[in-house]
This record gives C-alpha cells, structure tokens and sequence, in this order.
C-alpha cells in the first residue's frame, strides 16, 4: 500500500546553488547527501516534514553524473525542473508486482538501490499520463530513513 508521498525529484544542473536556493528561500536545510553511480546522480535530500505512516517526504535534488545518465538526458531536453515524484510504500516488491498486473510498465525487474539505502523502482512515464513515478520503500523498515 503507498502511504506517503516520499520524495519529489528535481533535476538541477548545480546541485550546490540549488541547495542554497532551497535554504535561502524556504530556509530547507540538507537531511543528506550521496552519490548514486548506478542511477547517475550526485543528490541531496531536504527533509520536509514526517509522516502518519513513520516515514517522511523530502524534496530530492538531483544533478547528473554524466550526460548519458536519465536526470542528464532529461535535463539536456527540459532544462530544469521536476523530474519525477515518488511514493513510499512499506513493500516496495508487492506494489510494483500489483501495479504490473494492472499493465503499467516497471521499469525494473528487481528494485535497485534508491537514497539512504532504500529499495526503488519505477513506473514508465507513458503509462502514468506523463509522470515518472517512483515507489519507494525505506532502509529502515518502519518507514524511517
Ligand atoms: N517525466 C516524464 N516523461 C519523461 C521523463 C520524465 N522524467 N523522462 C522521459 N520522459 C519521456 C520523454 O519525454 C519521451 O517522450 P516523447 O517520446 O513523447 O518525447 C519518452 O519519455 C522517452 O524519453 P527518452 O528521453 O527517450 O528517455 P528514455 O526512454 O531513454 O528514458 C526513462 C526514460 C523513464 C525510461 C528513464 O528516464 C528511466 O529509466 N528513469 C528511471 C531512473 C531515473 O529516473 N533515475 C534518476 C532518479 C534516481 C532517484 O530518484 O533516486
Ligand atoms: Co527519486
């Protein structure tokens, strides 16, 4: 079952200025940083606010590592903005499978690494009236990062 809303991806093209642009204006400090090499992106996590469902939301800022990376394809055709929006869910496996059985694309046949150790996977974008989408369930299995 998807409970929250875990994360709101923006691709940038400097992740330092625009972490300080979400500092500066909204006064949103940086829960967490990481590179993901097999996703491409350098990314910083702004925790917004918890959830009833002992997880939380964040924005997730995210510059690409490389041009060929999807964050970087995307940015070198959009510039930047809203990339994609994730949903958390306590079962990350059942989900994809359920959404699946529905017809919509699952990117991935297994979920791979996402932020702070949690598992991903994601929707194709054509198949959710034009938004990637993300499911996401957390390292911790509470739903805490
Ligand atoms: N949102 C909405 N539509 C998108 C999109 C996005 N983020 N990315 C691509 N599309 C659309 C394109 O506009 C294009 O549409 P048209 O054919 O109408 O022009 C179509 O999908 C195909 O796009 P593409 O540029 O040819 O890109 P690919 O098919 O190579 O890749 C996708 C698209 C979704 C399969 C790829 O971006 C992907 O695998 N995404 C999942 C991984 C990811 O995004 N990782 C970064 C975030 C990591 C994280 O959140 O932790
Ligand atoms: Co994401």
């Amino acid at each position: 079952m998807l409970t929250r809303i875990d994360h709101i991806g923006i691709a940038c093209f400097d992740l330092d200025r625009t972490v300080e642009f979400y500092r500066a204006t909204y006064g949103f400090e940086v829960f967490h940083t990481e590179i993901n090499e097999e996703q491409g992106v350098r990314e910083a996590m702004l925790k917004i606010n918890e959830t009833s469902d002992g997880g939380a939301s964040y924005l997730q800022l995210l510059e690409p590592t490389r041009e060929d990376s999807a964050v970087g394809k995307w940015l070198a055709k959009n510039g930047e903005g809203v990339h994609h929006i994730a949903f958390g869910t306590a079962d990350v496996d059942a989900d994809a499978g359920a959404i699946r059985d529905k017809g919509v694309r699952v990117l991935y046949d297994e979920p791979r690494t996402g932020s702070m150790g949690s598992r991903i996977t994601f929707l194709h974008p054509k198949d959710c009236h034009g938004v990637l989408t993300e499911l996401v369930t957390a390292a911790d299995p509470s739903g805490q990062h």
